[in-house]
C-alpha cells in the first residue's frame, strides 16, 4: 500500500479534464450537452414516438431479412440475421431530431455500430459516401464521415425490446447527429459510393446533409 501511486487529483490537467467532462467538451453525444443546449433550434420535445414513413410498412421477418453491403468495399457481404448478431453488439443512448420539428430524448439502441460494420467490409480509399436502400424502396445518402460517427448504429433493439415494424424493424440505421430522415428504417442495402448522391428526400428538396444544429432542413438552407 505504501508504494501505491499518488493520484494526481490536483494537477492542472486533471482539473481541466474534470471541467471538460462537466461541460461535455469534445464529446459528440447529445446527452453530454448542457440541458439548455440539448434541443436544436426550431425543435420541440415530445414524449411519444411518432411514426413517419411513405405509407408502407414492409413486414420482413428475421428469417427473410438480408443486409447487402456493396460498392467500394474490399469485402462485400450479404448478412443474414445470425451473421448480424454474431458481430460485436453495441449499446448507445441518443436523442432523435426529426425535420418536422419533434425531438425525442434518450433512446436506448442496441445493434452493430457502423464502425464495426466498416471494419468487416473495409471500404476502399475512394469511398466517400453511402447510399442506403430500404425494403419499402426508400433511399437516403450520407457522407462516409457521418455514416461512421461514433454513435451510429444498425439497430435491432430499442429500450431492450426488438425494434417494432413501424419503427423500421428488423433493422434500421440510427445516425443521431443528423435529422432522422437519414436514419433509414427496414434497411436492406448499404452501397459505398465514390461521390455523394441524393436519396429520396434529398431529391425532393431536403438538405444533402441535414445537421439539426445548423438547421439544414431544405436544400437552399
Ligand atoms: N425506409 C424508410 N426509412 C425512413 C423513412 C421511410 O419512409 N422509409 N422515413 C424517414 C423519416 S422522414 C423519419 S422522420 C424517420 C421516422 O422514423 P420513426 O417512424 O421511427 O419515427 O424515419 C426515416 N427513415
Ligand atoms: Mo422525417
Amino acid at each position: 500500500m505504501d508504494d501505491e501511486p499518488t493520484q494526481p487529483e490536483d494537477s492542472k490537467l486533471t482539473r481541466s479534464k474534470r471541467a471538460w467532462a462537466h461541460e461535455g467538451r469534445f464529446l459528440t453525444g447529445k446527452t453530454a450537452r448542457p440541458e439548455t443546449e440539448r434541443l436544436p433550434p426550431g425543435q420541440h420535445l415530445v414524449k411519444n414516438w411518432p411514426v413517419l414513413d411513405l405509407g408502407e410498412q414492409p413486414e420482413v421477418s428475421t428469417a427473410q431479412w438480408r443486409l447487402d453491403v456493396a460498392g467500394l468495399v474490399e469485402n462485400p457481404r450479404s448478412l443474414d440475421w445470425n451473421a448480424l448478431l454474431a458481430l460485436p453488439q453495441t449499446e448507445r443512448r441518443s436523442d432523435i431530431h426529426c425535420v418536422t420539428t419533434w425531438s425525442r430524448y434518450a433512446n436506448d439502441w442496441k445493434g452493430v455500430s457502423t464502425r464495426d460494420l466498416m471494419d468487416m467490409v473495409a471500404p476502399k480509399a475512394d469511398a466517400a459516401a453511402v447510399m442506403l436502400t430500404s425494403y419499402d424502396g426508400y433511399t437516403t445518402n450520407l457522407l462516409l464521415a457521418d455514416f461512421a460517427a461514433e454513435d451510429a448504429v444498425l439497430a435491432h433493439s430499442w429500450q431492450n425490446e426488438p425494434l417494432a415494424t413501424e419503427h423500421g424493424g428488423p433493422v434500421r440505421l440510427v445516425v443521431p447527429h443528423l435529422y432522422f430522415w437519414k436514419s433509414a428504417k427496414w434497411l436492406k442495402r448499404i452501397e459505398f459510393i465514390g461521390s455523394d448522391r441524393a436519396g429520396f428526400w434529398e431529391q425532393n428538396g431536403y438538405h444533402m446533409r441535414g445537421d439539426p444544429w445548423a438547421e439544414q432542413r431544405y436544400a437552399d438552407d
